[in-house]
């Protein structure tokens, strides 16, 4: 047995052939494995985490709503209570695999806080949301149906308050054939580096090809600018990962 055989958190899920690999789902499978997995498979993702908190911290007005879609395990959302001050403030987390929210209510209830979060199992097409001061979608839009995402990205920025703060976080791809490729091996190298092997890497990738569908920075920026988002920028990029904050 190797000592990673004895962490049953550690994502083995693509680490012995399979003959037929199935489409990925957010199941329980996923459940038990998914801090590992995110951890290891996107650059710079506890970063991330952590400058959400930041950013929600100084954004998050009272008598407002905060939004965290596609929660997960509710990293986000923790991350955000820690530092919201505001008042009366709620955040409202939303994932629509029942597993990951019936795990993500357990995280979430293993910590005081004096901002209550919801847990709702739904669809982030389908919820209303309004009058909110920080809304996240952190590595959510890619699975959307490219066809419904200028749709959600403007119902996101209908729901903020003037001078909220809307966070973005994507897998993209470079337009350029040649800087696309090489993105493409750095992230590999990435993953190579954090233990997952050839076949691992090969396997999760024709998982994920028909689930998740990145797009290139400039539609991101494009479909912000549509949606009425007077200010937009990038603040993270590593390989083919970035985050961006957008201000009403
Ligand atoms: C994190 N934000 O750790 N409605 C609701 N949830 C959805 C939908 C939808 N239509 N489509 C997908 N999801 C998290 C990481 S993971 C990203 C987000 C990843 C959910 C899906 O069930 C999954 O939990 C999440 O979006 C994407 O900060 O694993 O690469």
């Amino acid at each position: 047995m190797s000592p990673k055989d004895t962490q049953p958190d550690t994502d083995l899920i693509y680490s012995k052939p399979q003959v037929k690999v199935a489409d990925f789902r957010f199941d329980a499978q996923v459940v038990e494995v998914f801090p590992d997995m995110i951890k290891r498979s996107v650059p710079g993702y506890n970063t991330i985490i952590d400058t959400i908190g930041n950013l929600a911290g100084r954004y998050a007005k009272d008598d407002t709503n905060v939004y965290d879609l596609g929660c997960s395990l509710g990293a986000a959302s923790l991350a955000m209570r820690r530092t919201i001050e505001a008042k009366n403030c709620n955040i409202i987390a939303i994932d629509n695999s029942q597993e990951m929210v019936e795990r993500c209510k357990i995280h979430l209830n293993a910590f005081k806080s004096d901002t209550p979060c919801e847990v709702k199992h739904g669809d982030i097409l389908q919820e209303p949301m309004e009058n909110a001061s920080v809304i996240v979608l952190n590595f959510t839009l890619q699975f959307i149906a490219p066809d419904k995402r200028a749709q959600l990205i403007e119902n996101i920025a209908n729901a903020l308050v003037p001078g909220g703060l809307f966070i973005l976080s994507e897998k993209i791809y470079d337009q350029d054939p040649a800087c696309k490729d090489l993105l493409n091996e750095l992230h590999h190298d990435f993953k190579r580096a954090n233990g997952y092997s050839e076949l691992e890497i090969a396997q999760k990738r024709s998982a994920i090809e028909n689930v998740m569908k990145p797009d290139v920075l400039d539609s991101h920026l494009t479909r912000l600018k549509q949606a009425g988002f007077s200010h937009a920028t990038p603040w993270f990029q590593c390989f083919n990962f970035f985050s961006l904050v957008a201000i009403k």
